[in-house]
C-alpha cells in the first residue's frame, strides 16, 4: 500500500493544529502507520530540504523547520501521496483553496503549516530520513473493509 510522509511544521504545532490535521487524514480513510513529536536537527533539515539548497530562502527554510518541535507522520492508503497534497493545498496559503489545510489555516508561504511528500521517490526518501523501519507500525483496521 502507498505511503507518504507528512509533517505538522513548527507553526502548526504552536497553533494547536496537530489534532485537527490528524483528524482530516483519519476521516478521509487513510491510516496512520508512524508518528513522532521531535525537534528536527539542522543536519536532518538540510537533507530534507536538499532540493532547495540553491534557493535564496534555503537558510530561512532550515531555520524555520528547526525553530520548534514538529509532528512527523507516515500515512498509508490508496493514492495517499497525491491526495494528501490536495488536502494540504497549494504552497502559498493565499492561493490554497478553502477546505484545504493551508487554505483554511495559513496566510504566508513561509508559515504554511504542513509538509507533505510530492511524489513516490520523495515519499520514500523522506520516510527513511525521519523513521527507522521498526518505527513503522503495520496493523489491520476493521474499518478498512468499509473504505476499500
Ligand atoms: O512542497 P511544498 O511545501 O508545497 O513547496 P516547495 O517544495 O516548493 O517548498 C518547500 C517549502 O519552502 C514550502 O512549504 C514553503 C517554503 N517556500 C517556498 N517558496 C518560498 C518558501 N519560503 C520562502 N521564505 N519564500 C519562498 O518563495
Amino acid at each position: 500500500m502507498e505511503r507518504t510522509f507528512l509533517m505538522v511544521k513548527p507553526d502548526g504545532v504552536q497553533r494547536n493544529l496537530i489534532g485537527k490535521i490528524v483528524t482530516r487524514f483519519e476521516e478521509k480513510g487513510f491510516q496512520l502507520v508512524g508518528a513522532k513529536f521531535i525537534h528536527v536537527s539542522e543536519n536532518i533539515a538540510e537533507q530534507h530540504y536538499a532540493e532547495h539548497k540553491e534557493k535564496p530562502f534555503f537558510t530561512e527554510l532550515v531555520d524555520f523547520i528547526t525553530s520548534g518541535p514538529v509532528f512527523a507522520m507516515v500515512w498509508q492508503g490508496e493514492g495517499v501521496i497525491a491526495k494528501s497534497r490536495l488536502m494540504m493545498g497549494k504552497t502559498d496559503p493565499l492561493e490554497a483553496l478553502p477546505g484545504t489545510i493551508r487554505g483554511d489555516f495559513g496566510v504566508v508561504k513561509h508559515k504554511n503549516i504542513i509538509h507533505g511528500s510530492d511524489g513516490r521517490e520523495s515519499a520514500q526518501r523522506e520516510i527513511s530520513l525521519f523513521f527507522r523501519e521498526e518505527e513503522i507500525v503495520e496493523y489491520n483496521k476493521l474499518l478498512d473493509s468499509w473504505i476499500y
